[in-house]
């Protein structure tokens, strides 16, 4: 848990807080995925039923944004309205945390983002759709998401249904090998990639059993060795979406960014917005089914988390 200085930074809402004060685990969940990620009302609507499914499994979620200059963990049906309608919303990563709070202005925060607010608010588990990675063509652009470096740095574990392939997913495994990320991967051996369930590269480890997952969590931490971990889990069969359709559209959705020199923190809204036209809205679907699976998955985890204390050593 954080300072005093950082805690007083916080607010928690009353579920969150009456959950964490009886010992229910929490999960945490992004803004930026309702605020840049989806469109309005699908957007909210999506925010509702992810928080449901987690509920229904007995964690309670606690999505994460800024609002009137405080760091809110867990919000409430209005201000996730407020969030999901403003359209005005900051995109904030590390980077961007300082300001948005001292301005007091709204703020969606990141994959990155919301892993340093969850660490500071003391939730071990936290449920995205996609991360941020090493963007294809990275050699010249130098675009790597500050994503990767949190996960290099902040002790959360990270539920995801993998990479999109606007990113270079090789690259992304390779960067997070480098700074000792491990990748765990759910229900297959290979990591997945958002809209489809099979990227073509193995994940770290395979793990189908959160009390296996929570295992190896607590093991990292226990030794000391602080940073987040990686668990993909692929879209469910039914909801994902053919490669071959989507390998074409995500290139004509990268070609168009650069022609139209769009750059930072303004490429990864373009990409998904674009491929969410030029799918007919049908990865939009894709998209909400993928993030309700992972919320079970992280539901799960938080439980058998919760259940595998800090410092309990060798079975
Ligand atoms: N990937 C997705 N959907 C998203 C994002 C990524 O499939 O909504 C969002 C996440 O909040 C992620 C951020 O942390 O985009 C990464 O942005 P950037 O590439 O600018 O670091
Ligand atoms: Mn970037």
């Amino acid at each position: 848990m954080a300072s005093h200085l950082a805690q007083s930074w916080l607010a928690f809402s009353g579920p969150v807080a009456a959950a964490r004060d009886a010992g229910r685990p929490l999960v945490a969940l992004e803004s930026t995925i309702i605020a840049h990620g989806m469109p309005y009302p699908e957007n909210v609507r999506t925010a509702r039923e992810v928080e449901a499914v987690i509920r229904g499994l007995g964690a309670e979620p606690a999505t994460i944004a800024l609002i009137d200059g405080r760091i809110r963990i867990g919000l409430s049906d209005d201000e996730l309205e407020r969030l999901g309608r403003s359209g005005k919303a900051h995109k904030v990563s590390r980077r961007d945390l300082p300001a948005v709070l001292a301005s007091g202005e709204l703020g969606a925060t990141t994959v990155a983002g919301t892993m340093i607010c969850a660490a500071l608010a003391g939730i071990e588990v936290f449920v995205t759709g996609g991360i941020g990675g090493v963007h294809r063509g990275a050699q010249e652009t130098f675009d790597i998401s500050a994503d990767l470096q949190e996960l290099a740095r902040t002790s959360v574990a990270v539920v995801c249904a993998g990479a999109k392939s606007i990113l270079d997913i090789g690259l992304t495994l390779e960067y997070l090998e480098t700074h000792g990320v491990p990748v765990l991967s759910c229900g297959q051996d290979n990591f997945a990639a958002f809209y489809t369930r099979d990227s073509g590269f193995r994940a770290d480890y395979r793990l189908d059993d959160p009390a296996g997952q929570a295992r190896f969590i607590r093991t990292k931490w226990d030794l000391g060795l602080a940073g987040g971990v990686l668990l993909s889990t692929p879209v469910p069969e039914a909801a994902a979406m053919p490669s071959a359709d989507i390998d074409a559209l995500t290139q004509q959705a990268l070609d168009e960014a650069r022609a139209q020199g769009i750059t930072g923190k303004a490429v990864t809204p373009f990409l998904l917005a674009r491929i969410k036209a030029l799918t007919g809205g049908r990865s939009l679907a894709t998209n909400i089914a993928l993030v309700k699976h992972n919320a079970e998955v992280g539901a799960r985890l938080a439980l058998a988390l919760a259940r595998a204390a800090r410092g309990a050593g060798p079975a």
